[in-house]
């Protein structure tokens, strides 16, 4: 049991939404009434009846009748293959796709399916991950049903040192599909994270590679989007930090942003490779929100701090330290407007 609130029992609440849905899957036609969730999760009726109605939020069928208690009904805006690849308009990208209810990461699963010979565009998709993972093992909060858990399997015949610029580009290609298809106006902080424009954080992206020596064998993208949630639905250390597209109920479809997202990633991805990030660059500039900023940098060599000032070519960001240097950045993490 993790920590939480008292009134949860103990659980943490994307693990308690978790276990009350499989406990109504498992159940079938059956009813399963609120004092028997309650007591299989030592949580009161109450609490039982607000995880049902966070739920029901995020497109979860769940019908509540007064004395019988709470069935799942089997359709509804739940992840499905068939319903994802029916308005694909792919090649490859998604076109093999296994479509999870619970997975611990989907990009540890895509990994070891890539191992296995699993083909280029081979995609994962989970409705919650129970670790979920960020860079430098940062862990990803992902409860069922309020977001897009992807992983997308690429096997790219570019060298390992033009592997960082993919996740940029997939940056652009996704803050460009919730644009137009949920009508959010996020923007880029390089390198790999989508912020709302108050700048709170709605999607990070994480790739990962298999290589030997200069040869790429694989990479996984990863790819988290919170679409639905209040801030209460995120855990306190996240409040502020953390945002989504959406309200719980608005009539955003997760399968319409997956096709558009797998579509345009598979796009892009062959734009990447003939053209390399070049190809990009004004696009990215557009939806950057970090260029003009104060930044803080933390490289493997040390922190520095002072002003982005530019993007170039290889998607490398350039930093006007104060100092006085112009540094060039290929990889770190970046902090907004640090303290003195
Ligand atoms: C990322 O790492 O932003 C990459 C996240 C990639 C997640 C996807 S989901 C599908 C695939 N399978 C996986 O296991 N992972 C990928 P990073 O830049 O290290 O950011 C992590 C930090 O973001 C955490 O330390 C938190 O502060 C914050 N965070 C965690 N969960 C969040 C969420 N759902 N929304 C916004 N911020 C979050």
């Amino acid at each position: 049991m993790g920590p939480g609130a008292p009134e949860d029992g103990g659980w943490a609440v994307t693990e308690i939404r978790g276990e009350i849905l499989q406990a109504l899957r498992q159940a079938g036609d059956r009813f399963v009434s609120g004092e028997e969730l309650g007591q299989r999760f030592g949580i009161s009726r109450t609490a039982v009846w607000k995880h049902i109605q966070a739920l029901q939020g995020v497109g979860y069928p769940i019908e509540a009748v007064r004395n019988r208690g709470y069935r799942l009904r089997e359709e509804g805006e739940e992840l499905r293959p068939e319903a994802i690849q029916a308005g694909l308009a792919t090649n490859v990208f998604g076109r093999h796709m296994t479509v999870l209810e619970t997975v611990d990461s989907t990009n540890r699963y895509a990994f070891a399916e890539a191992e296995g010979g699993a083909p280029e565009g081979y995609t994962v998709l989970a409705e919650r991950q129970t670790a979920g993972r960020g860079r430098r093992g940062r862990p990803w909060f992902s409860p069922p049903g309020h977001g897009i858990w992807m992983s997308v399997v690429l096997r790219p015949t570019f060298p390992v040192f033009r592997a960082p610029q993919l996740t940029l580009m997939a940056a652009v290609s996704v803050a460009e599909v919730i644009r137009e298809r949920a009508g959010v106006s996020v923007g880029i902080k390089w390198p790999n994270d989508l912020l709302l424009p108050d700048g709170r954080k709605v999607c990070g992206i994480l790739s990962e590679m298999s290589a030997e020596a200069e040869e790429i064998r694989f990479i996984v993208l990863g790819i988290g989007v919170n679409v639905f949630g209040r801030v209460e639905d995120f855990p306190p250390e996240l409040r502020g930090v953390a945002g989504s597209l959406a309200e719980p109920g608005s009539p955003i479809s997760r399968t319409a942003l997956i096709q558009g997202l797998l579509g345009r990633l598979e796009t892009d991805y062959r734009i990447y490779q003939n053209e390399g990030f070049r190809a990009f660059r004004e696009r990215w500039e557009r939806l950057n929100v970090s260029l003009g900023r104060r930044i803080a940098v933390q490289t493997q060599s040390g922190q520095k701090i002072g002003w982005a000032r530019r993007i170039d070519d290889d998607g490398a960001l350039w930093v006007e330290t104060d100092e006085g240097h112009l540094e060039k950045i290929i990889s770190a993490e970046v902090i907004f407007d640090p303290g003195s």
